[in-house]
């Protein structure tokens, strides 16, 4: 039985979908600090309540805990000390209750974790860490976390460091790669975007099916082949905005795209790398990615239309 937090999250909304699907709707306890109708169990929860947490995993008799309950780059750099108390007193609850209850422990960490000092292209799985926002210092902190509970305690923690995610289920929070979920859904309204990003502004991106595909991957991996834990590097694609725009293009030749830099949200990507190396996930866990940005346009813009029709 699996314990998700953040259910109703951009990665949330969709991975307990895919839980459901595979390990059956009654063995997924979904939770979020909304209250949301859901065809299975759910527990309304606000992570930095610990008790609740442990009482929620014992009721349920969980053996594995997904979490991912946080407040993303953007949202993070606006309410620093509220984001601190968030992302690392939820995961340190999250932690505390997997090490008591003996749960298969993941949590997402970000090329956020990466900084200015970071090579920037084809970032080494083992590279130096120094990142700029507090969001960074929370996925930095997060993985050093997640290992020591590893090392320390025995707890079989295992995460990944995702890239953008594009899906067209659930809206992301307040990241700064959400230009690249937005350039969809104006595509199909106004058949143009004026993006928070400017151009040549490289970051790694995948759509939502592969990052679901890889946390399920990772969390059934033989255990002895991993020799990196917290946290996988993993991308499919190397994207700025013009990519995106020449790729909508294909499809809708008519689609404009203009720019209105967000100095804000520009100086968090500035400081996160161009295309990170996925390397070691595939080595270790056999991580591949299978939409590249055409694959991807191409189905966002169809859901994307169809939902609007409905
Ligand atoms: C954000 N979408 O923009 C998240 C993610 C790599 C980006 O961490 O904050």
């Amino acid at each position: 039985k699996i314990l998700v937090t953040g259910a109703f999250g951009q990665i949330g909304s969709e991975l307990v979908t895919k839980l459901c699907d595979l390990y059956g709707t009654e063995n997924v306890i979904a939770t979020d600090i909304k209250e949301v109708e859901h065809s299975g169990p759910f527990e309304q929860l606000d992570v930095t309540d610990g008790k609740r947490l442990f009482e929620i995993a014992k009721k349920y008799k969980v053996d594995t805990i997904m979490h991912l309950a946080a407040l993303l780059s953007a949202t993070a750099e606006k309410m620093p000390q509220k984001a601190w108390d968030i992302n690392m007193g939820g995961l340190v609850n999250a932690l505390e209750v997997a090490k008591e209850l003996d749960l298969q422990f993941f949590t997402p960490s970000s090329i956020g974790a990466f900084g200015p000092a970071t090579p920037k292209d084809n970032t080494p799985q083992d590279t130096i860490q120094r990142p700029t926002t507090m969001y960074g210092v929370n996925k930095v902190s997060g993985e050093l976390l997640c290992d020591y509970y590893y090392h320390r305690f025995g707890v079989d923690t295992r995460g990944v460091r995702f890239p953008g995610l594009i899906s067209y289920v659930a809206p992301p929070g307040g990241g700064t790669t959400d230009y690249a979920v937005e350039i969809y859904y104006e595509a199909i309204k106004n058949k143009a975007y004026t993006s928070y990003i400017a151009e040549r502004t490289y970051m790694d991106m995948m759509y939502m099916p592969d990052a679901l595909e890889a946390i399920v991957q990772l969390m059934e991996a033989d255990p002895s082949k991993l020799k990196h834990r917290n946290a996988f590097n993993i991308s499919a694609i190397s994207a700025a905005p013009e990519d995106f725009a020449k790729s909508i293009q294909t499809y809708m030749p008519e689609f404009q795209l203009d720019y209105d830099v967000d100095p804000a949200r520009q100086q968090i990507a500035d400081s996160w790398p161009n295309k990170i190396d996925s390397t070691a996930a595939t080595e270790e866990w056999g991580f591949k990615a299978t939409y590249d940005l055409d694959k991807m346009t191409k189905d966002m813009l169809e859901k994307i239309a169809a939902k609007q029709k409905k």
